[in-house]
């Protein structure tokens, strides 16, 4: 766990316990401060027992506990500022409210040297962080990533002397953040999400721009210019620094490349490739280290990734397309294929969740490809009434009946594929949880189907 004696003798409020906010209490107790931590959830609360006992630390809300003279409140990314009570409470009693991060850009004076790599954006970050890290590890620099990927970056052991960490960033995360400065940071995209939040798309962008504000302008900065939003960041941050320190990339000359890159295929990957080149180019790292190793970057789960193949169908697990701008090139990604009579679209789509809209503007180019349309969840009657009038439509409501009737259609050299563009929490406890029913369901249904072969 990384520590920090910038905590010694001092006071935090921790809002939220789970896992960011377990790790930073972690750190501030271990490394001296005194803490108040809360959540509204009774199980986390008695993980504490401890550090209660040893009297480094006290259960109480920071909404309603006197908090003045406190050196801040620690709140977890999933608390809506703009709904929860705290942010008035820490401004009554003048403490700054800062999140996880915040506390890593505190720490980072003393632990040995190293870099910051800070990626944000509406989607992509998971896959371009990992792929920078790997990128990095495969050229021999320690690193290590951390954030919104899922790993508090408080929680593993300071790198060696000269690592990087590689920072997957929300705008939540960004919102509770003030100095860390970043070697080099990087903006994929912007297009429409968490409006919940922020009320605006001009408040939720400006929310991931701040993440160059808080930069040096000695430093790098990357963005890749597929949306107005980022362009418009891009050249604004390009007018304010040396040209040599910003990279505008689209990734078009590396199309031909890509082919060598197995799990980095569709035109999103191009990008998330060239946003991770560019940010390793910046730390040093050359053509012939990167361009080896993009080859042996594996990807990660729930996104795109091929889960099975039975009687020529492939059957693809994108539960982490959890809106329609990520779902969008996804379903690019399958254009039709002509099987003797001409082009026919070939792809199974499973759609269907928490809305985050109430359109599908942004697959719309792509309905073409789909043969076929599986709708689940919430978003279900609205998604088959959008897609009614370009593809057949099953109203399938459940995971388990969409698979089975795209199983019973689909023929040889066609697609399955979960890529819901919505969020899981009507039927699911996330993202992960409804990927992995998806695995095994197909799992499940292509043994059946195996078995009733055997036996005929
Ligand atoms: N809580 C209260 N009172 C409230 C509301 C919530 O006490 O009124 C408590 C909850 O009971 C919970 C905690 O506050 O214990 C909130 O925790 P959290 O939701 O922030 O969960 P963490 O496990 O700390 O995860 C967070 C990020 N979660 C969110 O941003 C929602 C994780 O991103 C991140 O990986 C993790 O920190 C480590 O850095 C996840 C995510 O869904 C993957 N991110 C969103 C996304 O990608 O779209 C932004
Ligand atoms: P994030 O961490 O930002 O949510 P991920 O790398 O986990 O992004 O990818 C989530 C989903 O978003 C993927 O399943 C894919 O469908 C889509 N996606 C990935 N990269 C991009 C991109 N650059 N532009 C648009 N959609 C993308």
């Amino acid at each position: 766990m990384i520590t920090s004696p910038a905590f010694a003798g001092k006071r935090y409020a921790v809002l939220g316990l789970a896992r960011s906010g377990m790790t930073a209490a972690a750190t501030l107790v271990e490394s001296g401060a005194y803490v108040l931590a809360w959540d509204s959830r009774d199980e986390p609360r008695q993980a504490l027992a401890e550090w209660i006992d040893s009297g480094r630390m006290e259960l109480s809300d920071p909404v309603t506990a006197d908090i003045s003279g406190y050196d801040g409140v620690v709140v977890s990314p999933g608390i809506a500022l703009n709904k929860h009570p705290i942010a008035e409470a820490a401004a009554r009693a003048g403490v700054p409210v800062i999140g996880d991060i915040e506390l890593f850009a505190m720490a980072r004076a003393d632990l040995p040297r190293h870099r910051v790599v800070g990626i944000t954006g509406t989607n992509g970050k998971s896959t371009t962080t990992s792929l920078v890290c790997h990128l990095l590890e495969c050229a021999g620099v320690p690193a290590r990533v951390g954030g919104n990927i899922g790993v508090p970056v408080l929680g593993a052991d300071p790198l060696p002397e000269g690592g990087v960490y590689v920072l997957e960033l929300s705008s939540y995360q960004i919102d509770l953040t003030f100095s860390l400065d970043c070697d080099v940071a990087a903006l994929l995209n912007v297009t429409p999400d968490h409006l919940d939040r922020y009320g605006s798309f001009e408040a939720y962008a400006a929310s991931k721009e701040r993440l160059f504000e808080m930069q040096s302008r000695s430093h790098h900065a990357v963005f890749g210019i597929g949306d107005n939003e980022t362009r418009t960041a891009a050249r604004m941050h390009a007018a304010q620094r040396d040209p040599g320190l910003v990279r505008l990339v689209d990734g078009a000359d590396l199309a031909l490349l890509q082919q060598e890159w197995p799990s980095l295929q569709g035109p999103h990957n191009l990008q998330n490739a060239a946003v991770g080149i560019a940010i390793v180019e910046a730390l040093g790292i050359k053509k012939a280290q990167w361009k080896k190793a993009l080859r042996t970057f594996s990807g990660l789960p729930h996104r795109m990734e091929r889960v099975a193949e039975a009687n020529g169908v492939i059957y693809i697990n994108d539960s982490k397309a959890t809106n329609p701008a990520s779902a969008a090139p996804a379903i690019a990604a399958f254009p039709p294929i002509d099987r003797g009579s001409g082009p026919e679209p070939r792809l199974h789509w499973i759609l269907g969740g928490l809305p985050k809209g109430d359109d599908l503007d942004e697959c719309k180019p792509f309905f073409g490809n789909v043969a076929a349309a599986y709708t689940i969840g919430d978003a279900g009657p609205l998604f088959a009434e959008i897609l009614a009038p370009y593809t057949v439509v099953h109203r399938s409501e459940m995971m388990a009946e969409a698979i089975r009737q795209a199983m019973a259609v689909a023929r040889p050299g066609d697609i399955v594929m979960l890529s819901p563009a919505c969020a899981s929490f009507d039927q699911f406890r996330d993202f992960e949880a409804r990927g992995q029913v998806f695995c095994q369901i197909v799992a499940a249904l292509i043994e059946d189907e195996h078995d009733q072969g055997a036996k005929s």
